[in-house]
């Protein structure tokens, strides 16, 4: 799947870099001055003092309509990123109230009863327009039969915040932690069901969801609404237009009323807040293709590499800093995922060498991985706690991530602080 991803992206580049590009919204001189904005960034990063991470002002509102109790999370910018202690005795899915929040804007409060997806382009049989679209409401999409997908949600800048601060190398973007990950039970009705229903032509090559929130603008460009596309084998494929999480009507912050959830994808192509979906027998583009979600930097042509699957990761269900008493015996508790499918082994140190870690039997093959180590820690101090997981591609967890200009897919094994007293 993510492997599909990495070449429809590669061949999507190339074509944007021949002057293909179209419903990008912003032309390509105009994204290549973008790059050129983000690479002097970049460069002025480097020379900064790595930034401490600190937690949004008391009074400013992030635009987040659920609770921000700063047990459960804590705000970034606009976005809010989960705590990993908040897992700690919950069961396989992050609930709700604790699920993270990337906008890009502002959460829309959306009115379900006027609310349509809206369907136009060139793959859908006369070719409807934007303006005289084929349009379903939330009560035809219920009547459709539905899907349950149990699915990882993971932001590609997951873990950015600690290319900075373990291996000194400072980026722009959302300092995340390792909190921008989720794991939901999504029901709803497959994108490919409504794709036929609005008269799918065999020749639609690209499926671009657009969200209903505002226009995300950054350096003074306004780069339209958040918007990415999908080859048409992934939309027909595992792709949800969910309208319940956990159970739940879909709450504001994750896409009320109707949000797309794409397998296996990095979180930005599970477009929140759907409206518009263009459906084309041409490739589509946007900002979220060729100008952010790519690799930049060393290593890197002008242009950028595209992103892949998610990469391996580990966290501890601890607060960073934990305090535990010295001497008793503690049960230790995390979880592992990664994009290239279920995770196969995972090892623990806590200061004296790898052991493995026991796997919670049951979530054997899913999205992602509990797992248990026993520690008593010998005596009052500091310790470093450490956990490196292996997928099932036989991929484990390295040292050290490799940098990249805007900061993605940190893989590196985090060190986890921890004080016995
Ligand atoms: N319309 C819209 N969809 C969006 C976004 C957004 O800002 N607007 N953010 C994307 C990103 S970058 C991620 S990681 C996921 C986050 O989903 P969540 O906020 O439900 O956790 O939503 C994606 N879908
Ligand atoms: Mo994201």
């Amino acid at each position: 799947m993510s492997h599909a991803e990495a070449d429809h992206d590669t061949r999507r580049s190339r074509q944007w870099l021949a002057g293909e590009a179209r419903g990008a919204g912003v032309d390509r001189d105009r994204l290549l001055e973008l790059g050129a904005a983000m690479a002097a960034l970049t460069a002025a990063a480097d020379e900064r003092e790595p930034v401490a991470v600190a937690p949004a002002p008391v009074g400013v509102d992030p635009g987040i309509a659920k609770p921000l109790p700063p047990d459960l999370l804590r705000p970034l910018d606009t976005n809010a990123e989960m705590r990993w202690t908040a897992l700690a005795g919950q069961g396989y899915v992050v609930p709700n109230d604790r699920f993270f929040v990337r906008n890009h804007t502002v959460t829309p409060h959306l009115d379900a009863d006027t609310w349509r997806l809206r369907l136009f382009g060139t793959g859908l049989r006369g070719a409807p327009t934007r303006d005289a679209p084929v349009e379903f409401g939330l009560d035809d999409l219920r009547r459709l039969p539905t899907e349950e997908s149990t699915a990882l949600l993971e932001c590609a800048g997951n873990g950015r915040r600690y290319f900075a601060e373990q291996q000194d190398d400072p980026a722009p973007g959302v300092a995340w932690g390792l909190g921008g990950v989720g794991v939901a039970r999504w029901r709803g009705v497959r994108l490919g069901t409504v794709l036929r229903l609005a008269g799918l032509r065999d020749d639609a090559v690209d499926v671009m969801p657009e969200g209903l929130d505002p226009d995300y603008v950054t350096g003074g460009v306004n780069l339209g609404r958040v918007r990415r596309p999908l080859p048409i084998a992934k939309a027909l494929d595992d792709v949800l237009l969910a309208y319940e999480m956990n159970g739940e009507p879909l709450p504001a912050d994750h896409g009320f009323p109707v949000r797309v959830v794409v397998p296996g994808w990095i979180g930005i192509s599970s477009i929140k807040w759907v409206g518009p979906v263009e459906v084309s027998t041409t490739p589509l583009f946007s900002p979220w293709n060729t100008r952010f979600y790519r690799m930049f930097g060393p290593g890197h042509p002008a242009e950028g590499t595209v992103l892949g699957a998610q990469p391996v990761k580990s966290a501890f269900e601890l607060a960073w800093d934990a305090r535990v008493p010295a001497g008793a015996e503690l049960l230790l508790r995390g979880r592992s995922w990664s994009g290239n499918g279920p995770i196969n082994r995972v090892e623990v140190d806590t200061g004296d060498g790898w052991r493995p870690a026991d796997l919670v039997a049951a979530d054997r093959g899913g999205p992602w991985q509990r797992w248990t180590a026993r520690w008593r820690p010998p005596a009052p101090g500091r310790y470093t706690l450490r956990a490196r997981a292996t997928d099932a591609t036989g991929t484990t967890q390295p040292d050290r991530a490799t940098p990249n200009a805007l900061a993605y897919l940190f893989d590196g094994i985090v060190h986890h602080p921890i004080t016995a007293f």
